[in-house]
């Protein structure tokens, strides 16, 4: 019987037991489609990886053997959906079973399901065997409690099940389980930051083809000497790297941020973990087994705070994606409306901080957790932005934007717009913050210590008319208290000032 097995453009693993054994009867088939580029408008970039991912995967696939279907964007065959293509290669194949693993967008899950209702075969989901826990592990792991849902609770009990830094006696090793107090440094520029260590490979044939195909895009391609890893040998060889030349010091300076490096000691690993060429099983036990057979050189707080990233957070993030779609998406209980500023497209933008952010994003498709949450996410959050803005330039902008992982990062850590299920306080700072993690406001039009005064920081009154906009909302909170109530300890005629300036530069935004 003839099986068409679909494998999707986030769903790059060689290792997955599907490709095991080579059975002439099976057809796998990847494409390229503008159902997948058009939903959002993506940066150049992200479609490039994506498509040469594909392509090699493709490549290596019929290179073992495997009986592949392939539609590139330009051909004349290629009906540009998901079930268009499908019914094509079914057709072909006369394909009485279809096939794909689960899915990890709600959007492409409900095309599928459809799709399997009405392919007029038999059909199956497998699993992507990819994440370490199951799309609802997160909310059985917090059961009926429907409040707030404490990531820390979860990644103890992940650190439990797969004995990740764990001792003998089943404690955490080195006596915590968490050490993200030692992890606050700002970066002066020593250590040295590594030396970048990636790829450059020449995808300028296939970025031609995505133009002449007329598929939007925006931000740098960088198709000539493209910088990410495109198969998993590369990405293996960027783990490796990684653990080598990042990691150790990427504890001490995990929230700092500077104008001369765009990682400093970050791995830069999400691409090809959420293309799945990586698993997190793997990254997290590379990061442990380095620091067991070098302990000096690659401290424990360095790897807790790594390893908390991937088995914790990352499938926090995805457990909280699955209980909260569909609807995710809409929420914004703040009531923000602003629309986002149109130099969020260009980097054309006064404020130092907010140029480096968005101008790096833009060129290079990645920006690292803190120029995200503490300065692109903190200033759309105190000047009031629509969340649904937010999250459809995040979604379009980052090499690793998928969004179940993106869309909680948006929605609750960074805009608060959940009511607060997913974090317990929402992240934004003022220009101390800034200042004080970064080298972002030495040489910046503003001044960051001035609140009122014609060249005074924006962040400062945003951020204080932030809090007393919403003032009743977080005035109990035991990890806010304190900001809310030096808001409105202020002066009346103060506060009136603030009222005032935020007021006028959400009039302005457009020429911050
Ligand atoms: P490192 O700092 O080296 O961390 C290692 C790994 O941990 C990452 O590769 C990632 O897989 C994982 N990780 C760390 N933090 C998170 C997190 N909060 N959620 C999920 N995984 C995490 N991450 C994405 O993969 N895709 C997104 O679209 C995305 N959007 C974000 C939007 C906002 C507003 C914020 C605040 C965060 C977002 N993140 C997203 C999380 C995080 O910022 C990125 O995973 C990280 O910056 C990727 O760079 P890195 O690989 O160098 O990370
Ligand atoms: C993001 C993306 C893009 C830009 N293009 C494709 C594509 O052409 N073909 C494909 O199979 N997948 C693509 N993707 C990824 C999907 O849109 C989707 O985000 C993921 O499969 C969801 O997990
Ligand atoms: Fe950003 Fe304000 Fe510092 Fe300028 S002064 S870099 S706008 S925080």
């Amino acid at each position: 019987m003839s099986t068409v097995r679909l494998i999707l453009g986030d769903q790059l693993n060689p290792e997955h037991p599907w490709f095991r054994e080579v059975d002439p009867g099976v057809t796998y088939v990847l494409m390229e489609v503008r159902s997948e580029t058009d939903y959002v408008l993506h940066h150049a970039q992200k479609v490039l990886a994506i498509f040469a991912g594909m392509r090699r995967l493709a490549d290596q696939l019929r290179g073992a053997g495997h009986r592949v279907r392939y539609f590139r964007i330009g051909d004349a065959d290629n009906a540009q959906d998901l079930a268009g293509n499908l019914r094509i290669a079914m057709r072909e194949r006369k394909a009485r079973r279809f096939e794909h693993q689960e899915p990890d967008e709600w959007r492409v899950d409900q095309v599928l399901a459809a799709f399997r209702a009405s392919c007029g075969a038999e059909a199956a989901v497998v699993p992507s065997g990819h994440f370490l826990d199951a799309r609802d592990g997160v909310a059985r792991h917090f059961g009926a409690d429907r409040g707030r849902w404490l990531m820390e609770s979860y990644y103890r009990a992940m650190r439990r099940r797969t004995g990740l830094l764990m001792d003998a006696r089943g404690e955490p090793e080195g006596g915590k389980w968490n050490f993200d107090h030692d992890n606050r440094k700002p970066w002066k520029g020593d250590p040295p930051a590594p030396r970048p260590w990636d790829g450059a490979a020449d995808l300028g044939g296939l970025w031609r083809e995505i133009q002449d195909a007329g598929v939007p895009t925006f931000g740098e391609p960088s198709a000539s000497a493209f910088p990410w890893p495109l198969d998993r040998k590369e990405a293996l060889a960027h783990l490796r790297a990684f653990v080598k030349r990042g990691l150790p010091d990427f504890g001490d300076y995990e929230d700092a941020m500077h104008t001369s490096s765009d990682r400093l000691f970050h791995s830069r690993l999400s691409h090809a973990l959420n293309l799945k060429l990586l698993s997190p099983r793997e990254v997290a036990e590379a990061a442990v087994d380095a620091h067991r057979a070098d302990p000096g050189r690659i401290p424990l707080a360095a790897t807790e705070g790594f390893v908390r990233q991937i088995i914790g957070w990352r499938e926090y993030i995805r457990g909280v994606y699955w209980a909260r779609m569909p609807g995710y998406a809409e929420a914004n209980g703040l009531g923000h409306e602003l629309p986002l500023p149109s130099w969020f497209w260009t980097g054309k933008v006064r404020m130092n901080c907010l140029r480096h952010a968005i101008g790096q994003s833009l060129a290079t498709a990645y920006a690292h957790h803190i120029q995200r949450l503490m300065v692109i996410g903190s200033f759309c959050l105190v000047a009031g932005v629509r969340p649904r803005d937010v999250d459809r330039w995040f979604l379009g902008v980052y090499i690793d934007a998928f969004e179940w992982v993106e869309l909680p990062n948006v929605i609750g850590m960074s805009q608060h717009a959940d009511g607060g299920f997913l974090a317990s306080k929402p992240y934004c700072g003022a220009a101390a913050y800034v200042n004080k993690m970064s080298d972002y406001c030495k040489g910046c039009a503003y001044d960051p210590k001035d609140r009122l005064g014609p060249l005074a920081c924006p962040l400062n009154a945003l951020y204080w008319d932030f809090w007393l906009r919403h003032a009743d909302r977080f005035a109990n909170n035991p990890r806010i208290g304190m900001a809310v109530r030096q808001a409105i300890g202020m002066p009346e005629a103060e506060k009136r000032a603030v009222r005032a300036k935020a007021a006028a530069l959400r009039a302005d935004i457009e020429s911050l």
